[in-house]
């Protein structure tokens, strides 16, 4: 029992209101509190770009329902350990899966089309919008691959994935890779796949109502809290309670909708999630300023994508694809600045396939994909901007800016957005 207010006005009304939201609401526009950023980093910093950020480029130069209510038979017990245990593969006759003997690469080329598996309820990152299109920022890496092996950005087949169905979709080899706001761990990595470079630097945070008036995370003390199963969450805030001590009644969903419905309807006084999600999602309330992200994290989230083991030709592409949308925005090459002839910039030339090579030919990538890639997707940065900026995510001066936005030459204290360079 939480030692929170009870409150039930409204409950009805907010219930179907909540019906309509997924983790994140499909037209979330509102702005973040002040502040937010996925992955928090304590100095304001990034304006000017450092020596290699500058090399030249040649041509282009919730209604608070605050209530805290018993949960409900829908709120299970906590049961972190068991759902992040990977079940056995259950992939049977799918023909999506690599035919005996063919590389992921081959297997994909002669689908013609690349099977990913994504978020459909995460706005921003991963969700179906008003023209029933799968969009977000996770999205778009999936559609870079698509562009890079298959010349065509479209030709993606998504494949919506609960928390809790991610290890054994992964283990069963249905998909080509998974997108989906996913942490990178020791354990996933060893058991569903491996993880390309991370996309998006994050950690876990607590959203409550407004009106709770609390201050801080460890305010929680008595508190029901909302979680989903299947995922880190659940096994961060179990962590989270037995290093504080704290008293904290747990209740566990299976997926966004049902939790985010549990926490509106007031049956928990707080919801947790990665920090980036509780934006997400806060932004898809009908107020959203009755819900405030407390401040703070209590785990390392790095969100990145995960192919199938197996097959090290395909991890090694996937890995350059990202390393192409890194260095397109480190090199200040947009969407609409794709180079086509020698430019003169060695590091451009070869990026782009005109002079030199990065591996393409061991990694079974044509020389040019890095042109299709960002003519069709953008640049890391584009990405970013297109899907995360609107939702007040503020890149600038957070771990999520480029490695090389520093704001001196002699501070070179940029992002974490790194990875390995492209020759
Ligand atoms: N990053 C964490 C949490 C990821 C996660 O699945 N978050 C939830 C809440 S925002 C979600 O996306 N759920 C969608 C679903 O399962 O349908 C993890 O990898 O376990």
């Amino acid at each position: 029992m939480s030692r929170f207010t009870k409150y039930i006005a409204g409950a009805a009304i907010l219930l179907a209101l909540a019906a309509a939201l997924a983790c994140g609401n499909q037209d979330a526009t509102t702005p973040a509190q002040p502040g937010d950023t996925g992955g928090t980093q304590p100095t304001a910093m990034a304006q000017e770009p450092t020596a290699m950020a500058m090399e030249p480029t040649a041509m282009m130069q919730q209604e608070p329902t605050a209530m805290a209510q018993e949960p409900t038979a829908m709120a299970m017990e906590p049961t972190a350990m068991a759902m992040e245990a990977t079940a056995a593969p259950t992939a049977t006759e799918s023909t999506a899966m690599t035919n005996q003997g063919d590389s992921r690469l081959a297997t994909v080329q002669s689908r013609g089309t690349l099977i990913c598996a994504s978020n459909n309820s995460l706005a921003g990152f991963g969700y179906i919008n008003d023209a029933g299109n799968t969009i977000g920022f996770d999205i778009d890496l999936c559609r870079a691959v698509a562009a890079a092996v298959l010349g065509d950005a479209d030709a993606v087949e998504f494949r919506p994935t609960t928390a809790a169905e991610r290890g054994p979709t992964m283990q069963s080899g249905e998909v080509d890779m998974m997108s989906r706001n996913t942490t990178w761990t020791t354990s996933r990595n060893a058991q569903w796949g491996n993880f390309a470079p991370t996309m998006f630097y994050d950690g876990q945070g607590f959203m409550v109502p407004t009106n709770l008036g609390l201050s801080g995370m460890l305010d929680l003390e008595g508190a029901a809290v909302c979680v989903q199963q299947g995922t880190t969450t659940e096994l961060n805030l179990q962590d989270f309670i037995n290093q504080n001590n704290l008293s904290i009644q747990v209740s566990t969903f299976p997926d966004n909708i049902s939790t985010n419905e549990a926490y509106l309807a007031g049956q928990c006084d707080a919801l947790t999630t990665d920090r980036s999600g509780l934006v997400s999602t806060r932004a898809g309330f009908a107020n959203p300023d009755d819900h405030v992200i407390l401040a703070g994290t209590i785990s390392e989230e790095p969100l990145g994508p995960v192919v199938p083991h197996g097959d090290e030709q395909w991890y090694d592409l996937v890995t350059a694809v990202m390393a192409i949308l890194i260095y397109a925005e480190a090199y200040g090459v947009t969407s609409d600045s794709v180079p086509t002839a020698v430019t003169g910039n060695t590091a451009v030339d070869r990026l782009f396939g005109l002079e030199g090579a990065y591996g393409q030919e061991t990694m079974g990538l044509s020389d040019t994909a890095a042109q299709d890639i960002i003519r069709a997707v953008g640049n890391y940065g584009e990405i970013y901007d297109r899907h995360l900026t609107p939702l007040g995510l503020t890149r600038e001066g957070s771990r999520n800016a480029l490695w090389s936005a520093a704001p001196c030459t002699d501070c070179p204290k940029g992002g974490q957005i790194y990875t390995a360079p492209l020759r």
